[in-house]
């Protein structure tokens, strides 16, 4: 795809991206609105996003990003990034039906096609490492290099999920070499944790159980534990992989009163548990290695329905050496 020929000569270009927007969301809408902003200076370019976190606020155009909804606004083109489907859109997914002409940019799987023109490449890390492909080299600047940078460290886990490729590698040197402050980046956006994180973090280290003989570690987080610390679901981010790599782990549980006998689950494995069918099998989803669900009951209930469905896979597959 030829994505300055498609925007051609629109007027009004609109970008989204997904509903609470990740580093690869964040980081790609920046990028395209920076590059198309510097190449068609005609046009009236807007980028529509949920708020941003403040650590992804990377670019000073994240002050120009909109949340308004303006009955009847109808874009010449408008551009979505990083979104498997319409309605993850969320409050813009109204300008993009109503939009004149419409492109789809992603890298989900799942992707449903959308889009009056769709470029998804499933093979890609991210978006942003998507945008870059199609972007006009000489356009990207430091403020472009930086988000597109931003968006690849978060969608590989800073280069350690098994989406990272050579291509991702080459790509990510190609935008250090643009004088992106790489290891801030990194630190800032990605491992920064304020003190009332890090203090859960530590609670749930401190209170986990082994279980299964060392094969499964669960911690538990109580509604009154996060009114203590003053956080909210999203501050408890990273905590069940910081239990996943524990030695000798297998799977890796947190879970988090979300209500009166309501229960979030992560689950995490190393490889020989598929989490994604027990996740499943409780109404929720994701992936082999990682995965969710929302159980109800009491904790002893969530505990006591969980374990046999993990012990019943370690005894099952442990020993192949097949790992799934
Ligand atoms: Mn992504």
């Amino acid at each position: 795809m030829d994505l300055l020929k498609e925007v051609g000569n629109a007027r009004s270009i609109g970008i989204a991206g997904h509903m609470r927007p990740d580093g690869d969301c964040a980081g790609s809408c920046l990028a395209l609105y920076r590059y198309l902003s510097q190449i068609k200076k005609e046009a009236q370019i807007d980028l529509y996003l949920e708020p941003i976190a403040d650590k992804l606020q990377i670019t000073e155009d994240s002050l120009r990003v909109k949340q308004e909804n303006v009955e009847g606004r109808i874009y010449d083109v408008f551009i979505s990034l990083d979104s498997g489907s319409i309605d993850r859109l969320g409050f813009a997914e109204e300008y993009f039906k109503n939009s004149i002409k419409t492109i789809n940019i992603d890298h989900h799987i799942s992707n449903t096609n959308f889009g009056q023109v769709n470029y998804v490449a499933h093979d890609a890390s991210s978006t942003c490492e998507v945008l870059y492909e199609l972007m006009e080299k000489e356009y990207i600047d430091l403020t472009i290099a930086k988000a597109l940078y931003m968006g690849i460290i978060h969608d590989t886990g800073v280069f350690k999920h098994s989406n990272t490729t050579r291509r991702t590698m080459e790509i990510a040197g190609a935008l250090i070499e643009k004088g992106v402050p790489f290891s801030d980046m990194i630190d800032n956006t990605f491992y920064r944790k304020d003190y009332h994180q890090n203090q859960v973090l530590g609670r749930c280290l401190l209170e986990s159980i082994l279980l299964l003989k060392g094969k499964c570690i669960v911690s538990c987080v109580s509604r009154k534990m996060m009114e203590f610390y003053e956080v909210q679901s999203a501050d408890l981010d990273g905590i069940v992989d910081q239990l996943r790599i524990t030695k000798g782990v297998e799977v890796a549980i947190l879970i988090y009163e979300a209500d009166i006998h309501e229960y979030k689950v992560s689950l995490r494995s190393n490889g020989i548990v598929d989490v994604r069918k027990i996740a499943v099998y409780f109404g929720g989803g994701g992936h082999i290695m990682a995965a969710g669900c929302t159980m109800r009951g009491t904790l002893h209930d969530v505990f006591n329905n969980l374990t046999p469905h993990i012990e019943y896979q370690l005894e099952n597959k442990e020993g192949t050496g097949a790992g799934l």
